[in-house]
């Protein structure tokens, strides 16, 4: 499984031109990545906004064809994060995902993902579009421009990183887990976010805009969704934040 990795100078968000070329009609294969060097209105969930420096970090999208459930859109994006944590393992950046679309460093966030479904029939295609935003050369001003604590590579080693080299290098570890999650969708990774995540039992606090839901960490459901004991019942979570 190779990516085809196509890079922009300048775009709105590489999620938003991923989607408008699929739907409408442009040909696009199976693990096109389509990555920037500038994004001028990217986004995370809820239209939050992403900010990245132009020529600083890496923001880019991956399609993935399947015609798997929408069900399994949160365990994509937790295979993605995987796949990022490890690459920054593999340089030796303390790396942790965060549920359900973060990974972090020394409890700050280092990089974003938002998983969106896409489908066209104008070319019959139905897939999920991965979208990653990395700091990757991020410096200390840019970072205190980001209302909650943020990192990046370059902050944590002081070594700029080159955004090609980068990437390409990323996409062999994400191959790794965008495959298992092909076979075995949150299955194949809940092993890991449970290590990586835990302990079960302990105290959480989730954040779901205004709402603010407390109780016990009991792992994750079949889908990626968390789990937590309230009043001796368990309450599966699908959205919302875990405040660093
Ligand atoms: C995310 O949303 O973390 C998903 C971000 C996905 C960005 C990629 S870039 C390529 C592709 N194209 C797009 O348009 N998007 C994707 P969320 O969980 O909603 O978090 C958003 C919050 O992260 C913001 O409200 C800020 O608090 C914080 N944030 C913004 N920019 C950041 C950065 N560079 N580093 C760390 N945190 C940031």
């Amino acid at each position: 499984m190779k990516f085809d990795i196509q890079w922009f100078d300048r775009v709105n968000s590489t999620n938003e031109l991923m989607k408008d070329h699929i739907s409408s009609g442009k040909k696009i294969d199976n693990r096109t990545i389509f990555a920037t060097h500038e994004q001028v209105s990217g986004h995370g969930r809820l239209k939050r906004k992403w900010i990245s420096s132009s020529h600083t970090n890496l923001c880019f999208s991956i399609y993935i064809e399947s015609k798997k459930s929408l069900n399994h859109i949160p365990s994509l994006t937790m295979a993605g994060a995987l796949g990022i944590c490890d690459f920054l393992k593999s340089k030796n950046i303390k790396a942790k995902v965060k549920w359900p679309n973060d990974v972090i460093v020394n409890q700050k966030k280092i990089c974003g993902i938002l998983s969106e479904h896409i489908n066209s029939n104008l070319i019959e295609k139905s897939g999920l579009i991965l979208g990653i935003g990395l700091n990757v050369n991020m410096n200390l001003h840019e970072s205190k421009q980001i209302d909650q604590p943020a990192t990046s590579m370059f902050l944590e080693k002081n070594i700029i990183f080159s955004l090609e080299k980068t990437l390409y290098e990323i996409s062999e570890y994400l191959e790794f887990w965008i495959l298992k999650w092909e076979f075995h969708e949150f299955r194949s990774l809940k092993k890991e976010w449970i290590d990586q995540t835990g302990p079960i039992g302990r105290e959480i606090e989730v954040h779901d805009g205004e709402l603010v839901i407390n109780g016990k960490f009991k792992g994750y459901g079949e889908y990626g969704e968390l789990l937590i004991e309230r009043n001796s019942k368990i309450k599966s979570i699908w959205a919302g934040e875990i405040p660093l």
